[in-house]
């Protein structure tokens, strides 16, 4: 299986970000880039391919990139994003997996629905339907993942941006959050409330491997004792404009 990953480099406008849960304070563009350059490093030193989508200067967030499409198995679903100002985002997306020779479909009005949202693991998807996803979105994501299999579970979330702002799962399925900002923790039979808000963010690198956030260091060290390795990054610029270490990339795992 190869193992590539979708990154966007961010915009000269990344200060300009949509915020709707934390005040605004300065992004500091060189060292976002920096931290962007360094992410795109652990991943490639991990062994995965990064594929650039082109950047889009205009779209402030862009870097996001992961609200842009849910990929599962061969078939990429283009997302509509919740918020108008991310609209445009999706069209270089879809552009480079069609040109990777992915199946291509689309969440259409009124649909609406974040990539962000989504939470994958072992044939179950949970899709958090706060500010940016609604039923019509969770409805057409279900539609499109059913011949592939997948059970499609709407979450409700009024405490974050996106369910993967509140949530992720290990590699053992165990679902990780932060307490506060989880509706409804019930929803996942294995549970674990980390001890700081970035430590909930995890991309899994491998079996044995999640990347995550150096701004949450105890939790770091609950995955090791866990018997997880972990290679930390640092996304103080990306945090301000309420991203994580999830949302910089999405791995395509055909
Ligand atoms: C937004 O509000 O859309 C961006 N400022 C942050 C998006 C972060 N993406 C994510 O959590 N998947």
């Amino acid at each position: 299986m190869s193992r590539r990953a979708l990154v966007r480099r961010p915009s000269p406008r990344l200060a300009d970000g949509l915020l709707t849960h934390i005040d605004r304070v300065p992004v500091d563009l060189d060292l976002a880039q920096r931290q962007w350059e360094a992410y795109v490093a652990a991943l490639q030193a991990e062994g995965w391919e990064t594929i650039e989508v082109p950047p889009a200067p205009d779209c402030p967030d862009s870097v996001f990139v992961e609200d842009t499409v849910v990929m599962y198995a061969d078939l990429a679903v283009i997302t509509r994003p919740g918020a108008d100002e991310r609209r445009a985002e999706v069209t270089g997306t879809e552009q480079v997996l069609r040109d990777l020779g992915y199946r291509i479909a689309h969440i259409e009005a009124p649909g609406t629905l974040d990539g962000g949202d989504v939470l994958k693991h072992d044939g179950t998807v949970w899709v958090g339907l706060g500010g940016r996803t609604n039923q019509a979105g969770v409805d057409q994501l279900a539609a499109h993942l059913a011949p592939l299999g997948a059970r499609v579970v709407g979450v409700p979330l009024t405490k974050a941006l996106h369910l993967k702002s509140a949530v992720t799962a290990l590699p053992d399925g165990t679902v990780v959050g932060w307490a506060d900002v989880v509706d409804d923790p019930t929803v996942w039979t294995s549970f674990l409330a980390v001890p700081e808000e970035p430590g909930s963010h995890v991309v899994l690198l491998d079996e044995a491997t999640v990347l995550m956030s150096s701004a949450a260091p105890r939790t770091r060290a609950l995955y090791e004792d866990r018997g997880l390795r972990v290679v930390a990054v640092d996304v103080t610029e990306f945090e301000k404009l309420e991203g994580c270490v999830t949302c910089l990339s999405v791995r395509l795992r055909d």
